[in-house]
């Protein structure tokens, strides 16, 4: 049986949605994709030969043949997107981040409980990216020992032409906050951040560094790079306490040419997580038809934004900010 997907947001991403599903995600049809700006929704739609465009992501969402829905608009419209599709009783995979405000990812949790049924997948996609997965398994096999540190580094080489200066780490360093506690199944308990005295590009005054203090000690360093100007690129390294494991290269040819030796970087995420990006939907799709869902949650987005909001409060006030979930959270954990 085919699905019938609605991407909301012509953007970056919901176009980059649209492709991989037209192309690499059998059994589903693009419906329809909506986008403010109408030439944007039409041009995405006709590329991917959707039958209709909007410019309201609502009346997308209310579209019969829309069985369920990916949002890809800006990050603030994220909640009353996601809502509307539980309204309409439509699983949805949300960009990330879920919300940019607990209060909001608080609302969604309830409403999907409300539901009775598993319905919001959030778009952290390194979670299916082969590199991270790899580093997963390599923790999990046991022979590394405990993990103590991780040492993290996220640059992009030029920010975005939308972001503001809490998106840094609202929009961006929630993929670590993510990733560290998928990977090592631990919690973030406080958060401390610094950001560069330096006049960086516009008003984002990048680079920022973050220090995450996690249940049983571990520490987990992060650089915030949005303007580091020769490419986009993904580090991580593990520290554990027999070993350490490393992401490998994002380019592993090397080429020489005119004297030099090279490899090339991305120059945006598209490039480097084109897998993670395809795999994640081919498994939302799954979980659609019955499979097990195994990308982040509702939770799993709450949890991103608490600690953003926590190291956005530490930027400000420079001080060491604990991060405490919601006493409802807290409850149902327990
Ligand atoms: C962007 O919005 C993303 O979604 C990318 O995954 C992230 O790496 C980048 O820093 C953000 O700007």
């Amino acid at each position: 049986m085919t699905i019938g997907i609605g991407i909301i947001g012509a953007g970056i991403m919901g176009a980059d949605q649209a492709r991989t599903l037209a192309t690499h995600v059998g059994g589903t049809k693009l419906i329809a994709v909506s986008d403010p700006d109408e030439a944007r929704a039409s041009n995405v739609a006709r590329a991917n030969e959707a039958a209709r465009h909007y410019t309201d992501g609502f009346a997308l969402i209310e579209d019969a043949a829309v069985e369920a829905v990916i949002v890809a608009s800006p990050d603030d419209t994220h909640a009353r997107m996601v809502l509307a599709c539980l309204r309409a009783g439509k699983p949805v995979l949300c960009e990330k981040p879920l919300a940019p405000t607990v209060a909001e990812c608080l609302e969604l949790i309830a409403a999907e409980q409300r539901s009775g049924r598993h319905m919001i997948q959030v778009g952290f996609m390194r979670r299916f990216d082969p590199a991270y997965a790899a580093m997963h398994e390599t923790l999990s096999s046991g022979r590394l020992g405990r993990p103590l540190l991780m040492h993290c580094a996220h640059r992009n080489a030029k920010a975005p032409a939308f972001f503001t200066p809490e998106m840094s780490i609202a929009n961006a360093a929630v993929h670590e906050f993510d990733i560290v506690r998928w990977l090592m199944g631990l919690e973030a308990v406080a958060v401390t951040a610094i950001r560069s005295a330096r006049k960086g590009e516009g008003t984002l005054r990048d680079p920022i560094l973050l220090l995450l203090e996690l249940e049983n000690g571990v520490l987990v360093d992060i650089e915030i790079f949005m303007n580091a100007a020769y490419g986009y690129d993904i580090r991580a390294e593990l520290v554990c306490e027999n070993g350490t494991v490393e992401l490998g290269r994002p380019a592993p040819n090397l080429v020489r040419h005119a004297g030099e030796e090279a490899r090339t970087f991305p120059s945006d995420w598209r490039g480097r997580f084109n897998d993670a990006y395809r795999l994640q939907l081919q498994a939302w799709i799954g979980s659609l038809r019955g499979k097990p869902q195994n990308g982040a949650g509702a939770l799993d987005g709450y949890i991103a934004t608490l600690i953003a909001q926590a190291a956005l409060r530490s930027l400000a006030s420079g001080a060491r900010e604990e991060i405490a979930p919601d006493a409802s959270i807290a409850a149902s954990a327990a």
